[in-house]
């Protein structure tokens, strides 16, 4: 059941299998003798961040914890629907593709999210709000997306926020500067994104900045702010260092708070 329900569970973690049992709540973590017991309802941490912040970094670390299940973007489907590569063609040609393409990303991300989860903590790469706060905003004041197209995107987003069980425990914002990313874009070389320029990256940064540290768009949940400007080495040492703090295990989980905490 999607609608209007938070999924709670406990689950014992044994050599790496995990087996869901009876409905409880609560949040503690305690080891037994032969056996890691988590006590908790389902945890859903979004790891946000511009484009080639380190986002697929993040989660290729974090695999390695049994209570731990990883969700890529689907970036693959936005390349190939039925043979259309949507993510190509909204570079080539933003005016007539992005309704077409934002449309097809919120309808993933929103599967993505309401997915069964098969372990106590999930983290997803990006969500719907991101989408919607950063992308979309941005084709909609560069004047590629008209305000009819906007308000339509708007609504359906609305209805999905208001009607499905979106909630996240934890936004971890990985701040990377725009210069960097390029940098990685270029490494990587997506074939798409070969056009993708330094002003690009700066708008997007600043509506990373605006929606998750200046709280001009709603903020869904509490944000660790983590610096990815740090070489691949001195990051992931970094994941491993805040490892508690990024997965909640000090935490009641319960956390639907505003506040902010910057790590560096
Ligand atoms: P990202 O979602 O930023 O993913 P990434 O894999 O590039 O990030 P990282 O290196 O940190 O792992 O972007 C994927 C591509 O999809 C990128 O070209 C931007 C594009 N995109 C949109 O155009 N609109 C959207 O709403 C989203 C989420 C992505
Ligand atoms: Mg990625």
């Amino acid at each position: 059941m999607l609608i209007g329900r938070r999924a709670r569970g406990r689950f014992f973690l044994n050599a790496g299998r995990i087996l869901q049992s009876r409905v409880l709540a609560g949040g503690e973590c305690m080891k037994t003798t032969n056996r890691t017991v988590y006590n908790s309802r389902m945890i859903n941490i979004a790891v946000e961040g511009n484009i080639g912040s380190g986002k697929t970094t993040f989660l290729d670390h974090f695999k390695k914890f049994p209570e731990v299940e990883v969700c890529e973007e689907p970036v693959e489907k936005w390349r190939n629907i039925n043979g259309y590569n949507l993510l190509g063609l909204m570079y080539q040609d933003p005016h007539r593709w992005s309704l077409t393409f934002q449309t097809y990303v919120q309808l993933t991300m929103v599967k993505m999210r309401t997915a069964k989860q098969q372990r106590p903590i999930r983290l997803t790469e990006r969500s719907i709000y991101s989408a919607k706060y950063c992308f979309v905003q941005n084709l909609y004041n560069c004047g590629y997306m008209p305000h009819s197209e906007y308000t339509v995107l708007t609504e359906w987003f609305q209805w999905l926020i208001e009607n499905l069980e979106l909630n996240l425990d934890l936004i971890v914002y990985l701040r990377t500067s725009p210069e960097n990313c390029l940098k990685r874009i270029k490494e990587r070389n997506r074939s798409e994104e070969a056009g993708i320029t330094a002003e690009f990256l700066d708008v997007l940064h600043r509506l990373h900045e605006d929606w998750l540290i200046h709280k001009q768009f709603e903020v869904p949940a509490k944000v660790l702010v983590l610096d990815g400007d740090l070489s691949l080495h001195d990051m992931c040492k970094m994941f491993d260092e805040k490892k508690d703090e990024i997965l909640l295990k000090n935490n009641s989980h319960s956390n639907c708070s505003l506040q902010v905490d910057t790590i560096s």
